[in-house]
């Protein structure tokens, strides 16, 4: 149910007060240290941000789709690796669970998923299983009441501070592709589990991603997520929501770098006048304006629909994919408008410009996107 309009109101409020004042005054030093501080973490909890996703019964906040996309859109004001330190509890960590998982499992984990103690990465990814996902190669072979778990995967998100993953296994190493694949709940603390140093990154310094290894990982059977077989389709119905989540942050991200132009414009002085006031400056904010406001709407009606239980595999992917290219665009643009302090670090214009270049990456990159939008739409007959 989304929320009536005095209580999101005030939920947004909250959250715009959070970024504006706590986030947005020490992202340079973030960026610096490489870091979210401890303190700001437990704020975030406190804020209940790790659990806007998880339904109420088990101590969320069970935000609908739309609320969930406000907020996301909120939280793109801040730098965005903010918003990944919770990003995996919100999106791809915690809702196989959500939808898939037995009540048993979801009673075991999800109130700590939703307070922040317990931490959620998604491990999909592997070296040979990138764009092509259902290639999975980490082995799940079942002996007795566990399954043991070999293999590896990559650039996972938050590993490092993760305690639960959603690892995606082939339980059946006769088919090929998505059909023997299986999804686990892993903890963190079984033996044989390992996790790499975190990679050195372009952008979004705050957030990381590592390897994990699986060596003779033994999980017990009743943490089969879904049914033997089911685990592909499990990690793109999470994904179908989890890239309408990104498509948010990119409106997020894109409406500060609009705003950020136009203050600098308006105080930038050339030729004897603000900048704001030449036409080939204008023309760069009303282009970035305009795609931003077209991928705001589209986020919101694909969120709506979803709330109405429509499938929107195409639209999720279709949102995805505009959001993450226009806000790259908007990003170059706002350099340009910036002109020589836009390349220098100390106006965070260029940290942001590196920032959103993942969007198009991942949760699947722009090509994959087109792949699923190019498909549905030939499904659905146009
Ligand atoms: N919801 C439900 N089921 C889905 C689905 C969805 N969104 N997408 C696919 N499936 C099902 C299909 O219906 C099919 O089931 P059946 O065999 O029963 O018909 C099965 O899953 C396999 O799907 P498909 O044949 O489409 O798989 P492909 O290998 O051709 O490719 C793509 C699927 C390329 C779309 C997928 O691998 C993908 O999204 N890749 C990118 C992965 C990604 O986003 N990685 C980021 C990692 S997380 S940061």
């Amino acid at each position: 149910m989304p929320l009536d309009l005095d209580t999101r109101t005030q939920l947004i409020d909250g959250v715009r007060r959070f970024v504006t004042e706590r986030l947005r005054p020490i992202e340079a030093q973030v960026a610096a240290d490489d870091a979210v501080p401890d303190a700001v973490l437990e704020e975030m909890k406190g804020l209940g941000l790790f659990g806007l996703s998880i339904p109420e019964e088990y101590g969320g906040l069970g935000l609908s789709m739309e609320d969930e996309a406000l907020v996301a859109m909120e939280l793109g004001r801040a730098s965005p690796a903010f918003r990944s330190a919770f990003g995996t509890n919100v999106g791809i960590g915690s809702q196989g669970l959500v939808m898939f998982g037995t009540e048993a499992q979801k009673e075991k984990y999800l109130p700590g998923i939703a307070s922040g103690e317990i931490v959620t990465s998604f491990a999909l990814t592997e070296p040979e299983a990138g764009s092509d996902s259902a290639n999975v190669q980490t082995r799940a072979r079942l002996d007795g009441d566990h399954y043991v778990l070999d293999g590896s995967k990559r650039y996972i998100t938050n590993a490092g501070r993760a305690s639960l993953f959603t690892v995606m296994a082939r339980t059946d190493p006769d088919r090929k592709g998505a059909a023997g694949v299986s999804a686990f709940l892993v903890p963190r603390d079984l033996a044989g589990l390992s996790v790499s140093k975190p990679e050195k990154k372009m952008g979004q310094q705050g957030a990381h991603i590592h390897d994990v290894v699986f060596e003779g990982v033994r999980v017990p059977v009743e943490n089969l997520l879904g049914a033997e077989g089911e685990g592909f389709k499990v990690a793109m119905q999470v994904l179908d929501k989890g890239r309408l989540h990104i498509a948010s942050v990119c409106v997020g991200v894109a409406e500060r770098l609009i705003a950020d132009s136009v203050a600098y414009a308006a105080e930038r002085k050339q030729f004897g006048a603000p900048i704001a006031s030449f036409q080939m400056i204008q023309a760069m904010i009303a282009d970035s304006k305009t795609e931003c406001l077209a991928a705001r709407a589209l986020v919101l009606e694909t969120a709506r629909r979803r709330d109405a239980g429509e499938n929107v595999t195409l639209e999720a992917s279709a949102s995805k994919l505009y959001a993450s290219e226009m806000v790259g665009r908007v990003a170059d643009r706002a350099v340009q408008i910036f002109g020589g302090a836009g390349y220098v670090a100390d106006y965070g214009i260029e940290r942001l410009y590196r920032d959103v270049r993942i969007f198009r990456i991942y949760e699947g990159s722009s090509e994959i996107q087109k792949l699923v939008i190019a498909r549905e739409t030939m499904k659905r007959g146009g």
